[in-house]
């Protein structure tokens, strides 16, 4: 059904992995087109619980196809191609895990920096790559990069353009954990799994106002907290959590 991507389900998780792996999966106009319908999909769909990104062979994402695009206007290539994208998975009130499998660069980096985890594996690296093309970090690069691992981090990564191993993107609090490459797969579904069995709604809330939150002040933060409790106090998952906790047993949460 895609071109540039595979998309399959199981056990409450979708796995959306890039697929242009003789280009180390960089971005064409098709792939940004496959990755926003991918992405409306898990969205909708009810028995998806959570979402894994990663990428076929070697890499994460390489960033733009630098050999393959045929628009000069590279305001409008994120107009219509990055930002809607980065924009939707943002938007997923799911928790969305970026499975650095390889090499990230450029809007590779940014794509997984958008994800809400990252699980890296041993031979992952990043690559703030835009500046050694003369352009600079986009796809929401520079909103959430700062906002990681602060301003003076951020600017170093983003000038100096240094690669930068999954180790030391642990030690910056980029990655929530490294992975032995044998097991990674492995990992990233272990943590799949267990976010899909998690109560999915409040999941959401907390992520549409922490994001919210950087641009809020306390009072307003503490609004959304309020209207957020209501929505999640109203939830089946509410529910069986405190009979659970009552009953003295393990919660069995659906998602409603
Ligand atoms: O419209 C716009 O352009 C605006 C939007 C910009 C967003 C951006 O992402 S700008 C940044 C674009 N990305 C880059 O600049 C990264 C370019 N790639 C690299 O720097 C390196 O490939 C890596 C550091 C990612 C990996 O290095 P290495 O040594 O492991 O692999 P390699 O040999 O460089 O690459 C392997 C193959 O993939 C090679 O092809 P070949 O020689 O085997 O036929 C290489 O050309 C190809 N490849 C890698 N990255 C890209 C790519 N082909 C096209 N576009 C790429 N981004």
């Amino acid at each position: 059904m895609f071109e540039t991507i595979n998309y399959e389900s199981r056990a409450g998780v979708a796995w959306i992995t890039l697929n242009r792996p003789e280009k180390l999966n960089a971005f064409t106009a098709v792939m940004h087109k496959e990755m926003l319908a991918a992405l409306k999909n898990t969205g909708k769909d009810k028995d998806i619980r959570a979402i894994v990104i990663t990428g076929a062979g070697r890499a994460f994402c390489s960033g733009q196809d630098l050999g393959g695009s045929d628009n000069p206007d590279y305001g409008e290539v994120l107009r219509k191609g990055y930002n809607p994208m980065i924009q939707e998975l943002v938007s997923i009130e799911k928790p969305v895990i970026a499975a650095v499998n390889g090499v990230a660069a450029g809007a590779g980096v940014s794509l997984a920096l958008a994800c809400d985890f990252r699980i890296a594996s041993e031979k992952a690296s990043f690559i703030e790559a835009f500046i050694h093309v003369g352009l600079v970090p986009d796809s929401g690069n520079l909103y959430f990069l700062p906002r990681l691992v602060g301003h003076a981090k951020a600017m170093e990564l983003a000038v100096l353009g240094e690669k930068i191993s999954a180790d030391q993107a642990k030690e910056l609090g980029l990655v929530t954990k490294v992975a032995e490459e044998e097991v990674f797969i492995q990992e990233v579904e272990t943590f799949a799994v267990k976010l899909a069995s998690m109560p999915t709604k409040a999941i959401g809330l907390i992520k549409r106002y922490m994001n919210k939150s950087w641009e809020s002040d306390l009072s307003e933060v503490l609004e959304y907290e309020a209207l957020a409790q209501k929505t999640a106090g109203s939830t089946e998952d509410h529910k069986e959590g405190v009979s659970a906790f009552m009953e003295k047993r393990k919660p069995e949460f659906t998602g409603r």
